[in-house]
């Protein structure tokens, strides 16, 4: 094993109670200040417990305008035995609560799904006569076999329904130990379970179909069949180290210069984002933060499972679920790590360790020629930086990666991994899933991830045009109708900035800045490639999309406001809709050359294939952005060639 880590992170910098930066992640020792802060003012009387819990980022012009920013932390408080619910900011530095704001939820929604709430559905649940009996109806008298699945329940118009904090309870069955529940569903029946009054109001019995019984354990030798011997080792090594540098959170790799943060509800943020020329040269700002706050799963069944629908950040907060890296498993090579320190239902705080994850790669060839004039034959290795982590939220895992390119590209990548969410297969072709082992269905569902990039490209003042190539007819002045083009608009007002994706057209979009120029006069501009992937397929008419609204355009471009983070709006779970982007663009501001966000909608329509059965090989998804008149020529003629294989220059 060749694989080393880096300790960036010690146990002093993870606990100290003043970050050496306002963007630095929350600490363990914040957290219980906070805790005490909220308990003294009478916040913390039980059962309340915390739903969200993490840094209340001080505002961009306070951070830009030196050290001296407030230090806030923001909580999420349920009661759990009346369900009022808080949002509550505490000062840190002035050691009192800034706001305590009680939510109206018919208005405001429900706070997230809480870690407690996973046991005490299980409980409720086994404990409902009407649940039993349908379990019973389908041989099922032992619930010790039963796993119950607490989804999130949306909000649909029902009466009653926007007054509970509630959710849907679906069952498997895990017969054995180490059985995989997943490939066991217990299709037609649910349990709509009230959390405050504890019980289930509800079950919903429409159908039975048998539990498919063959076994999913891919751990299971039986299943999978013996290991192959045929891979031989790769090992990836760098005797003298990786080129980057981590001081606490400020990370340093050839020209880039970021921070990194984490939080328990949008996982990794990355802050400050800046291109430096040549060594230690001139500061170019790229972006001010970047990062996936959040992400819908909707699924496309009409009937029984209408409403299955997951945010798994505004409703679950996927940086709660952050796996813990191994070296040589999950990262391999180099590695640095830093840990991230999230709470527990009471507000304490849990430090996941080696939870984000630093390395280099080689990312083969940056740019190449052999010149039949000159004789120059050329060839350069390209290398990203690469930071990522990892969560588990449910039957999917996720692996957030950003790459930053020795040429200036940056580019997101998620990895979608783990086990489909299943139901019983009805037999004969069914539209809405795919039969991925005899019995098994997995429903056909997209997964639409929204990146949040606050651009300060080249500084604050910036502006968005969208740019499509086409061709011209013939004419005139293209008379053998080879003319192409390219076209280009400016989006000057947010009402004008819901776009779709258009990839017959090419569409991408041109982030320039309003201030400075290249050497041919033209601005300094990054440009956003998409995937042109579908948007929200649900009916624009549909409660879902309603909640998902930032969903139905692939781009939206909003002027900045502090209080603007969530695209989804700040309390998702039962939202009634209306919240977050379609909210944010209502005031209709000026985006012409000024502080401007970028939301980027993106993801999978996925139609499970039996190849993601039993555990699904990595679907990947993402975006590029990449430099366009940012520089004024390749910025990595003055990469060298590789030292022990090339020809030098
Ligand atoms: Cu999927």
């Amino acid at each position: 094993m060749t694989d080393t880590a880096v300790r960036a992170d010690d146990a002093d910098r993870t606990s100290r109670e003043h970050p050496a930066h306002p963007l630095d992640p929350a600490t363990a020792a914040e957290y219980l200040a906070g805790r005490n802060i909220m308990a003294a003012a009478g916040l913390l009387a039980d059962p309340v417990r915390f739903a969200y819990y993490g840094l209340e980022e001080a505002p961009k012009d306070e951070v830009l305008a030196g050290p001296a920013a407030d230090r806030r932390l923001r909580a999420f408080l349920v009661n759990t035995s009346t369900g009022d619910s808080t949002d509550v900011v505490v000062s840190l530095t002035r050691r009192d609560v800034v706001s305590a704001r009680t939510l109206d939820p018919r208005t405001d929604g429900q706070m997230p799904i809480l870690d407690s709430d996973f046991p005490a559905v299980d409980e409720i649940v086994k404990a409902d006569p009407d649940w039993r009996a349908a379990m019973a109806r389908r041989g099922y008298h032992d619930l010790s076999q039963i796993r119950t699945a607490p989804i999130t329940a949306g909000a649909f118009g029902v009466p009653d329904d926007d007054r509970r904090r509630m959710v849907r309870v679906l069952a498997f069955v895990q017969a054995r130990e180490h059985d995989l529940a997943w490939a066991h569903p217990v299709d037609g029946v649910a349990a709509y379970v009230d959390l405050v009054e504890k019980k289930v109001f509800k079950v919903t019995d429409e159908f039975e179909l048998p539990v498919p019984a063959e076994s999913g354990d891919y751990d299971d030798e039986a299943v999978r069949g013996p290991h192959r011997s045929t891979l031989k080792p790769i090992e990836i090594t760098q005797p003298e180290g990786p080129s980057f540098t981590l001081d606490g959170h400020a990370l340093r790799w050839q020209n880039w210069s970021m921070r990194i943060g984490f939080d328990a509800r949008e996982g990794l943020t990355l802050h400050q984002i800046a291109w430096h020329d040549h060594d230690g040269g001139h500061k170019r700002p790229v972006i001010y933060r970047a990062s996936i706050p959040e992400m819908v799963v909707p699924y496309g069944d009409p009937k029984f499972r209408y409403w299955q629908a997951y945010f798994d950040t505004g409703e679950y907060l996927v940086g709660k679920f952050v796996n813990s890296l191994e070296l040589g498993c999950d990262c391999l090579g180099e590695i640095a790590y830093l840990d991230a320190t999230v709470t527990d239902d009471s507000g304490q705080p849990r430090t996941v360790p080696n939870a984000i994850c630093i390395h280099e790669e080689d990312f083969g060839i940056l740019w190449k020629h052999t010149d039949i004039f000159n004789g120059s034959a050329q060839s350069r290795r390209q290398r990203r930086l690469v930071v990522s982590y990892f969560t588990t939220v449910g039957n999917y895992d996720y692996g957030f990666y950003w790459y930053f390119y020795l040429d200036g590209t940056i580019e997101c990548e998620i990895k979608l991994t783990g086990v489909l969410f299943t139901s019983a297969h009805p037999g004969g072709d069914h539209p809405y899933s795919t039969e991925v082992a005899p019995g098994l269905a997995a429903p056909v569902h997209q997964h639409l991830f929204s990146a949040r990039l606050d651009m300060t490209v080249d500084g604050l003042a910036n502006a968005v045009e969208e740019v499509d190539v086409s061709g011209l007819p013939i004419g005139p002045d293209n008379p053998y109708g080879n003319a192409m083009v390219q076209t280009v608009t400016r989006l000057t007002r947010e009402s004008q900035a819901a776009r779709r994706a258009d990839g017959a057209r090419g569409r991408t979009w041109r982030v320039i800045s309003t201030e400075h120029a290249n050497r041919f006069g033209r601005p300094a501009s990054y440009t956003l490639y998409p995937e042109s992937a579908p948007v929200l397929l649900a009916d624009p008419a549909s409660p879902l999309a309603a909640r998902a609204g930032f969903a139905t355009h692939h781009l939206w471009v909003t002027k900045y406001e502090t209080d603007q983070r969530y695209p989804a709006g700040d309390f998702v779970n039962q939202h009634p809709g209306g919240a977050g982007l379609p909210a944010f663009i209502a005031a209709d501001k000026d985006i012409d050359g000024t502080d401007i966000v970028l939301w980027h909608t993106f993801g999978p329509t996925h139609f499970p294939r039996p190849e993601d059965w039993p555990v699904m090989p990595v679907a990947r998804c993402g975006f590029v952005l990449k430099p366009t008149g940012f520089f004024d020529r390749n910025p990595t003629l003055d990469v060298p060639p590789s030292p022990h294989h090339c020809p030098p220059s």
